[in-house]
């Protein structure tokens, strides 16, 4: 009888299909690869300047920087105090990080710091002797900040059905600190690094298109809100709209990627400088590799390339299971954050990005996801149990580009559903449906995830 229907279904056209370019992820940018190096890719309309560049930036992207003085002057100044010697390292193959395993050392993450309170930007505020991160390595002569360590708790639950699953919650453990200790009070945050696709796309969604996805006060009462983060712009000396990072505590890839440089690999920019926290003396005495130590044009070209990688495309995107988890993913309430369709605007200097129909599934806006998931540390105007939505393209090639399937903001999710089974309040009503769906509902959920 079944069987009669969906042929009768197929026969009627009433079977659904995949829209023409639901594959498409970044509209006429998608690159077409689903191996290990898919998330590598320039966007397909890239010119031929802009190819010309991008193998430029990408090694300055995934080749080491080196401790003052080096060799090779462009790229010495490493530390000296860092998390990674390249961008890569965290970044793997320009997908995400993971956290550290009991017995590892944290490679790919890293850990924020702060003391209650804002700075007059509106920043958190640094801890005094530390700054706003923990910097795990150094170059010689000089000691690193601090281990930083993670152990896991186990978190049972169960499925509607009854079916048993258990999620773990990480635990850090913050050791060997160089500069006394930490005060009582300190707030920590523990973050992987995301993968770095489709990124100059979501920087060109004009801001009236993200202001009309907002909705601070619940106006339409569906339980889900979603604001933006308002943060602040070092090169225009003003408060703007936050995009980027777990928390949209960046405005621009340029300023993500100059903090990424000073923050993570202790690399002086155009827009920031100061790689010691003060009262770090052997930091202060080493020599400096340059001013700044990113000169502006090779910090230039690290902006292009990021802006230049491309999402890839969707595969078995007309696969009935595929296109069922699709419907249900609509239905449970997951598109209300992950908007599925954006498009993007005039992206002066950069015409290959704009006015393209995107699928990010993200509004890059902020949503409180509860208590199990806040790390308790603001950030500008993000609390401690919000986070942005993250673009889910790319997501099925996680494991074969980054070698892991850890996801979440500390990657404490094995998978998507684990990752699905953390979301808590505002995300509270869709998770619900997710864990109260049959069994075959979920795989088909899954099926689609695994086809971003
Ligand atoms: C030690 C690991 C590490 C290194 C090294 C690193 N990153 Fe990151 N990256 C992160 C983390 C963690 C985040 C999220 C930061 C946050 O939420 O505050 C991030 C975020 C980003 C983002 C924003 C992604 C998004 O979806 O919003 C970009 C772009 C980026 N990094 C570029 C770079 C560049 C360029 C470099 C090298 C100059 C670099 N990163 C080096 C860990 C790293
Ligand atoms: C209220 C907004 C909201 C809703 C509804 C929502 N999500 Fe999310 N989702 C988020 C936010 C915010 C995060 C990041 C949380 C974190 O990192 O701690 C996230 C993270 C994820 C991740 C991990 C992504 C990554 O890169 O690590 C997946 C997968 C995901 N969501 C899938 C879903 C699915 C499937 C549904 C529906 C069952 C759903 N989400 C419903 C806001 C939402
Ligand atoms: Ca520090
Ligand atoms: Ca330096």
């Amino acid at each position: 009888m079944q069987r009669f229907l969906l042929i009768a279904a197929l026969l009627t056209g009433c079977a659904p299909t995949a829209e023409p370019d639901e594959e498409l992820s970044g509209g006429g940018t998608t690159v077409f690869d689903d191996t290990a190096m898919a998330f590598g890719h320039a966007l397909r309309n890239a010119n031929d300047e802009q190819r010309a560049a991008f193998p430029v930036g990408n090694s300055f992207f995934t080749d080491a920087w080196v401790s003052a003085p080096g060799s090779v002057e462009t790229r010495d100044g490493l530390g000296p105090v860092f998390n990674a010697s390249a961008c890569a390292t965290c970044h793997v193959r320009d997908g995400r990080g993971r956290p550290p395993e009991a017995d590892e050392e944290m490679i790919s993450s890293l850990v924020r710091i702060s003391i209650p309170g804002e700075g007059p930007h509106g920043e958190p505020v640094g801890v005094p002797g530390y700054g706003d991160q923990l910097q795990p390595r150094a170059i010689r002569d000089v000691p690193p900040e601090a281990s930083t360590r993670v152990t896991w708790e186990p978190v049972p639950g169960a499925y509607g059905d009854g079916e048993a699953y258990e999620l773990r919650r990480p635990r850090l453990t913050i050791g060997d600190l160089a500069f006394g200790p930490l005060p009582a009070d300190v707030l920590t945050s523990l973050r992987v690094a995301p993968p770095t696709i489709g990124l100059g796309l979501l920087e060109c969604v004009p801001e009236a298109a993200l202001a009309a996805l907002e909705d601070p006060d619940d106006a339409d009462g569906d339980g889900v809100r979603g604001r933006a983060n308002h943060v602040w712009d070092a090169a225009s000396s003003t408060v703007v709209r936050g995009r980027f990072g777990w928390k949209a505590n960046q405005p621009s890839l340029a300023q993500q990627d100059r903090g990424a440089f000073l923050g993570d690999m202790g690399l002086t920019s155009d827009l920031f400088s100061g790689e010691c926290a003060p009262g770090q003396d052997a930091c202060a005495a080493e020599p400096s590799g340059g001013e700044p130590e990113v000169s502006p044009q090779i910090a230039e070209l690290v902006d292009t390339y990021v802006r230049l990688l491309a999402p890839p495309a969707r595969r078995d995107v007309e696969d009935a299971e595929v296109l069922r988890g699709r419907d249900l993913f609509a239905s449970m309430g997951c598109a209300t954050c992950h908007a599925t369709t954006l498009e993007t605007g005039p992206c002066p200097g950069f015409e290959e990005l704009s006015g393209h129909r995107i699928h990010p599934y993200t509004d890059l806006l902020l949503h409180d996801l509860g208590e199990g998931l806040a790390d308790g540390r603001p950030d500008f105007e993000a609390s401690g149990s919000e986070w942005r939505t993250p673009p889910l393209w790319g997501l099925g090639l996680t494991e074969r580009v980054s070698g892991h399937d850890r996801m979440l903001h500390d990657g404490r999710a094995r998978g998507p559903a684990e990752a699905i089974l953390w979301h808590g309040g505002e995300a509270e009503a869709a998770r619900e449906r997710f864990r109260t769906a049959s069994r075959s509902e979920r795989a088909a959920l899954l099926a689609f995830l695994a086809s971003l």
